[in-house]
């Protein structure tokens, strides 16, 4: 989402035109609460100043982020969203969980994506330990959640505009 040359977090929000009309949902693991509350947080902020309507956000919770995955599917299955943005928390412990998990989560979320044809945002955290997650859930280096809703914000808007592209016209350019 963002690398050491550019910070997503720290993009101005430009709302989209008709971005009220979105219908945006949110998936987020438990394990980690106060990583992953911090990461929804950020990112219900952003979606509010991206002018997306509060009733079109719908928020799920799932118990951790190998979750995740079926937590979006529950949410695409009724074809009534734009976009799912998918937060968790994964910190490496002494097992090989970690890898399992985030292996799984990531590509989960991809065939998801594929499936369903919509954006399906990777907003988890894969770190070695609480503070590189802490840094990159409001601290030092942004917050990725806010960094997961500008992303969906940003494909909901690539997929209407060719949408709208391949209505009008034979094709595009
Ligand atoms: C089991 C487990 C472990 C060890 N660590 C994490 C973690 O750091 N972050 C996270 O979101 N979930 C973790 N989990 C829980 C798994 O995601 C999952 O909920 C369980 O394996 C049950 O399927």
């Amino acid at each position: 989402m963002s690398t050491s040359l550019k910070n997503l977090s720290e993009e101005l929000v430009t709302p989209p035109a008709n971005s009220e009309t979105y219908k945006i949902g949110i998936v987020r693991a438990e394990w980690n609460t106060p990583i992953t509350g911090a990461l929804e947080d950020a990112a219900i902020d952003y979606l509010n100043q991206a002018a997306i309507a509060p009733a079109n956000i719908t928020r799920i919770t799932v118990p951790g982020s190998f979750e995740l995955t079926t937590g979006a599917q529950l949410l695409l299955e009724r074809g009534l969203l734009d976009a799912v943005i998918c937060l968790g928390c994964v910190i490496q412990g002494e097992t090989r969980h970690f890898d399992f998990i985030c292996q799984a989560v990531a590509n989960g979320l991809t065939n998801l994506a594929i499936q369903y044809k919509k954006p399906v945002i990777f907003g988890v955290l894969t770190t070695e330990n609480l503070l590189q997650a802490s840094e990159r859930a409001g601290g030092r280096l942004g917050n990725k959640g806010r960094e997961a809703a500008l992303t969906a914000v940003k494909m909901v808007e690539l997929f209407k505009t060719y949408k709208q592209a391949f209505k009008t016209t034979a094709g595009f350019k």
